[in-house]
């Protein structure tokens, strides 16, 4: 009896240990630098997702930020607008990326300025339940208007 337990324990500490391995990477993320009293800001990265299922990206925390939401640009009436979304989908072994034009992570009512050199703690939450700590390099980018 005592083998057959040793052996049920072995195989519980297999399974768990293959499933807390993340099946998300983050790649690249930044945030991007801001000019002094900038009330906006946004952070891009791309999200790599091995799972054989789709995953979301369902909520960003940040402290910099009196609110933290998750955009995407679209073209309306000839002119390219920010729109809030409630998730950002990661295809099954697939990948989303935030990129300045497109979806990306919205800091309203910045509580500092952003200068190139510092990072910013990001918490990512996912509809997996998983939820990704990053830091985040301040970077200057340059926004081109159309
Ligand atoms: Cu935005």
């Amino acid at each position: 009896m005592k083998f057959v337990r040793s052996l049920f324990i072995s195989a519980a500490l297999l399974c768990c240990g293959i499933a807390s391995a993340s099946p998300l990477t983050i790649d690249n993320a930044y945030v991007r630098a801001t000019p002094p009293h900038a009330k906006n800001s946004a952070a891009f990265m791309v999200i790599n997702n091995t799972e054989v299922r789709e995953v979301q990206l369902i909520a960003v925390n940040s402290d910099i930020a009196e609110r933290v939401e998750l955009h995407n640009h679209i073209m309306q009436d000839g002119l390219m607008k920010m729109r809030e979304v409630e998730q950002i989908n990661i295809a099954p072994q697939g990948k989303a990326e935030l990129q300045p034009g497109g979806l990306h992570v919205m800091f309203l009512g910045l509580k500092q300025e952003l200068r190139e050199g510092q990072s910013v703690r990001l918490s990512l939450y996912f509809d997996n339940g998983e939820q990704i700590i990053i830091d985040a390099p301040v970077k200057k980018i340059k926004m081109h208007k159309k």
